[in-house]
This record gives C-alpha cells, structure tokens and sequence, in this order.
C-alpha cells in the first residue's frame, strides 16, 4: 500500500475510533442509555406454576411500559436450557442479563462468561449459592426462609391448646431450587420446640400442581393419618387437595394445608376453606427488575440485595383480598 493510501486509512481509523467513544458505544464504562436502546436478556425457569405464569406476564408487561427490548426464553425447568440462553445473550451482547436460577448450585462459569463478555447480570426471583457475589450486581426476590417462619408459626400457634402428636406431609418444591431448601429450613426452625410436630413424610412436589397430587396420593397410603400437609407452593398444594378429596376426606378440616404463593386459585381455595393459610411470595417483580436495569446501565450503584415486600393470608383474609388480587 503506498504511503498516501497509508497515511488516508490510518486518519480514518483514529476518526471512527473517535466516533466510536464520542457516540458512547463503549457501553462498558456505563452512561445512561435512551430505555429504547437497551436490550436485555431474561430466562426464565419455566411456566410450572400460577406463580411463574404470574411473574413472566409482570416482567414482560413492565419492560413494555419501560420502552425496553425484552429478549425472553422459557428453559423448561431444566438449568442446561437456562445456561444455553444466557450463553445466547451473551453471543447476542445485551446490555443486562436477569434470570431466575431454577437451582442454586452450577452457576459460576456461565456467569464468569457473562462477567468476562462485560454484560451485568441480576438475578430475579431465586439466588445462587455461588461465594464469588462479583458474578452479579443485585439479587431482587422473596426471603424464602422467613415464608417458612411464617409458615410454621402459624402451625405452632393453631395447635398451641393440645398435646396430641400432629404428624406433617411436605411437600417440597423442585429440589435443590433455593424456595425449597429455604422454606423446608425456615418451617423446620419455626417448629423444632415444639415436641408435638413431627414432619413424618417430605417429597419433591417440583412445584406442580400434578406433583403435588401425585405425591399426596402416595404419601396418604402410607401415612393416612397425616393431620397437616404443608406444601412449598400453592400449586401442589393444589393438587394435594385432590388427592385429599380422592381419599374421601375434607381438605382444611380432616387434613389441614398450608402453601406459599397466594396466587389467585390458592386464594380462593383458601377462602372455600379447602387451604388454611398461605404465606404470600410475590411475582410482580417486574418494575422493581426494570430500575434495577436502568440504574446498572447508567452505572449507578445498586443494592446487592433487594427484597420484596408479602403478607400472610387466612380464611377470612382471602376472602376481602380476593376481588382486589392482581394474579
Ligand atoms: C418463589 C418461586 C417459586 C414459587 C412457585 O419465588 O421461585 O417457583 O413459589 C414457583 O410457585 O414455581
């Protein structure tokens, strides 16, 4: 190449060098970014409960109103398919990476590949047990173990005037997602001192309502004089209750039930009385995520912990709560 052409080709170079960090497309650095510019990538756990459905209809709609493109994949309950979407983002260069872990455990190099590709990562809804917190910027969801506090005090407090033993199905979540080691720790605390609880049988319900009542099923063979079933989420909960009525007893009366959510149909079963208390978790973390976005993109500093706010609800709660509930 002779020496003008030489001369032209480097000053073009230094000029879109220039262009390149005057138009800001250096994003690593932050700078706010018009909401219509910023694209982020969710993945989801999957569509397993009212709760999800819940949650993915609230984030969608939330990113919509923001203005921001929302790229959003559904991995089936299964991590692998998570681990492909985020692997995806990353390819694609995003501006944000969300996603609800749908375990804990077997997260570090997908997101030291999202640390190392510079795209920031929050995670929504479940945490991870990773020891190196660099690998996200915040955690935004539900204290899971005081669901289960909440849980079992209510039993403790329902069962305070006998000494009769009372025996407990669990029925836990997908197993080693943080909801169901959280809830199974938090109830397990709430009730050690109390001699009369027993949890005599405890089984992964993968938080389905189908899970729910295959396991009731089984369980009530062989443990018929269960008093209470304690099911991680209101779906198998759900199911739990026609499990129960199959067996020819009365859910809330003969076999007493306590789930988590506070979904709609948990609500109502609540208030039919088929359910005697729910512990409410929240899936409308939809504009909580999108400021949490908008801040991490313009750089600014965000909490690494962001909890969300729920109550508890009994029969006659549901009742006057029910025409006002969102999902
Ligand atoms: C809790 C969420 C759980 C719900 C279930 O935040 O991860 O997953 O309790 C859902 O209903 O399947």
């Amino acid at each position: 190449m002779n020496k003008k052409i030489l001369g032209g080709a480097l000053a073009g170079a230094m000029l879109l060098a220039l262009v390149g960090c005057a138009s800001g497309g250096d994003d690593s650095a932050g700078g706010a970014k018009d909401p219509s510019d910023i694209v982020v990538g969710f993945a989801q756990v999957g569509a397993e409960s009212g709760w999800r459905t819940a949650n993915t209809k609230d984030i969608q709609s939330a990113f919509k109103d923001a203005g921001i493109e929302l790229k959003f994949s559904d991995a089936q309950q299964k991590q692998e398919n998570q681990i492909k979407a985020i692997r995806s983002y990353i390819s694609q260069q995003v501006d944000v990476i969300a996603f609800s872990p749908v375990v804990e455990s077997g997260w570090d190099a997908v997101l030291k590949e999202a640390k190392d590709a510079g795209i920031p990562v929050v995670l929504t809804d479940r945490a991870v047990d990773s020891k190196d917190d660099s690998l996200y910027e915040s955690f935004l969801g539900s204290d899971f173990v005081l669901e289960g506090q909440k849980a079992g005090e209510w039993l403790v407090n329902e069962y305070k005037d006998t000494t009769e033993p009372v025996k407990i199905m669990q029925l836990e979540g997908t197993t080693g997602a943080a909801p169901a080691i959280d809830r199974a720790e938090g109830f397990a605390e709430a009730i050690k001192d109390d001699g009369k609880f027993e949890v005599v049988a405890s089984q992964t319900g993968d938080f389905t309502r189908a899970g729910g009542k295959q396991v009731t099923e089984a369980l009530l063979k062989s443990n018929p004089d269960v008093d209470v079933i304690y099911a991680h989420n209101d779906d198998m909960g759900l199911g739990a209750i026609e499990a129960v009525e199959a067996a020819g007893l009365k859910p809330g009366t003969d076999i007493k039930i306590i789930t988590v959510d506070a979904v709609k149909d948990g609500m109502q079963a609540l208030a039919d009385g088929k359910i005697n208390y729910i512990v409410e978790c929240s899936p409308l973390l939809g504009n909580q995520l999108v400021d949490v976005v908008k801040k991490v993109v313009a750089g600014e500093p965000v909490e690494k912990r962001i909890l969300t706010e729920e109550t508890t609800f009994d029969q006659e709660q549901a009742k006057a709560a029910l025409p006002d509930r969102k999902y």
